[in-house]
């Protein structure tokens, strides 16, 4: 490789790991073939339930050249979010990790912007865009094409550095950049605990997500009524679930994150049960201000946590 591409290589990598990503990777902007047919039969079988923005935008989903005039790279990033804290309340119920802190396209899109910054002013000058699942992007599929880990059975991006509590986040820009020739093989073998802790059976074939029947859809993406043949199976799951991840032995490492942002307001760490039950709309928006538990609303909050109870 030239000597002047490696020096920006490293010195993106560099940049990156100062700004707190956990690890960076590039890839070619190109058509994505393979995962074409993939999201196409995870469309045409309505695995995405009512999740209908996930049907548009196909072409663009798949093709990064769509979205960034002339772009030429992608440089994928992962953001650390295992927390140390947990709830205090064994029978609380149970938030899932990744939103204990400020919502991460906060944390994740002032991070990428100054890591373009970063390029633009000291490597070349460029175009590019900062992506936080913020338009129709397969973040999963670009950070393993970069290199960063492989898609497990339970569909999450995982490396056997970091397991998977992390998000994922990139760069389209228009800067020509070497891309990556490792691809992290799978190392989910014979293993199927994702699929056996299942509590909902949504891991319907290895490799395959049904979010229909997926605690994190009916409890986050789902504007109606949640669906009743799940009933007693969300092992008091209030907004998201994270069991597939908890079980897998590549998160038997998880490091803590070290983001200040992340850190949960610990009076949320201390609700009890009852203090969830009782929870009103004032103190609901003190609670989870920046948080992404916003996007279920207070009304479906409160419909999820009656949905455990009743
Ligand atoms: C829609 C969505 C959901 C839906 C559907 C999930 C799903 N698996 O598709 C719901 C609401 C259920 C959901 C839940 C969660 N999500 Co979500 N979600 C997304 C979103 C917006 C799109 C995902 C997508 O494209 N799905 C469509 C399907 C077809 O894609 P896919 O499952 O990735 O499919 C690929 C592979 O499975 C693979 N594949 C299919 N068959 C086969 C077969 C073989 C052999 C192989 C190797 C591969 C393979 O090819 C497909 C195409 O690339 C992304 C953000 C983004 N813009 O990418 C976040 C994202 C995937 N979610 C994320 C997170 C954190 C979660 C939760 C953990 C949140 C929580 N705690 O509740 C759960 C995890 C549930 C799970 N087990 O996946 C992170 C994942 C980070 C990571 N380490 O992987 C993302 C990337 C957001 C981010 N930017 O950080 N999510
Ligand atoms: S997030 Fe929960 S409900 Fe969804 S696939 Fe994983 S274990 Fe099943
Ligand atoms: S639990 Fe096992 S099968 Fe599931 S993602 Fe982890 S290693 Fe792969």
């Amino acid at each position: 490789m030239d000597k002047m591409i490696r020096n920006a290589v490293e010195g993106i990598r560099t940049k990156a790991s100062e700004l707190g990503f956990l690890d960076c990777g590039f890839s070619k902007a190109q058509f994505l073939g393979e995962e074409k047919e993939r999201l196409l039969n995870w469309l045409e079988n309505e695995m995405n339930g009512e999740m209908g923005y996930m049907a548009n935008h196909l072409e663009k989903r798949l093709d990064p050249r769509l979205l960034v005039e002339n772009a030429k790279s992608v440089i994928s990033v992962l953001l650390n979010y295992f927390p140390s804290e947990k709830q205090t309340d064994p029978e609380a119920p149970v938030l899932s990790k990744y939103a204990y802190g400020t919502d991460y396209h906060f944390v994740m899109k002032d991070k990428l912007g100054e890591l373009l910054r970063y390029i633009q002013t000291t490597i070349a000058s460029c175009e590019g865009r900062v992506f936080v699942d913020s338009a129709p992007v397969l973040d999963r599929a670009w950070a393993a094409r970069a290199g960063l880990g492989w898609i497990g059975k339970n569909t999450n991006l995982l490396s056997t550095e970091h397991g998977s509590f992390f998000f994922i986040g990139e760069l389209i820009i228009d800067l020509e950049l070497p891309s990556e020739d490792k691809v992290v093989r799978d190392h989910c073998g014979n293993c199927t605990r994702c699929i056996d802790a299942c509590p909902t059976q949504a891991i319907v074939a290895p490799y395959i997500l049904d979010a229909r029947k997926c605690i994190s859809y009916q409890t986050i993406e789902n504007h109606g009524e949640i669906d009743p043949s799940l009933k007693d199976k969300f092992e008091n799951r209030v907004f998201g679930c994270d069991i597939c991840q908890d079980v897998c032995p590549w998160n038997l490492k998880s490091e803590v994150h070290h983001e200040p942002a992340f850190h949960p307001d610990l009076q949320l760490m201390k609700l009890t049960k009852e203090e969830w039950n009782e929870m009103d709309k004032p103190r609901f928006n003190e609670l989870f201000r920046n948080s992404a538990v916003k996007r279920t609303r207070f009304e479906g909050l409160k419909r999820n946590l009656k949905f455990l109870e009743d």
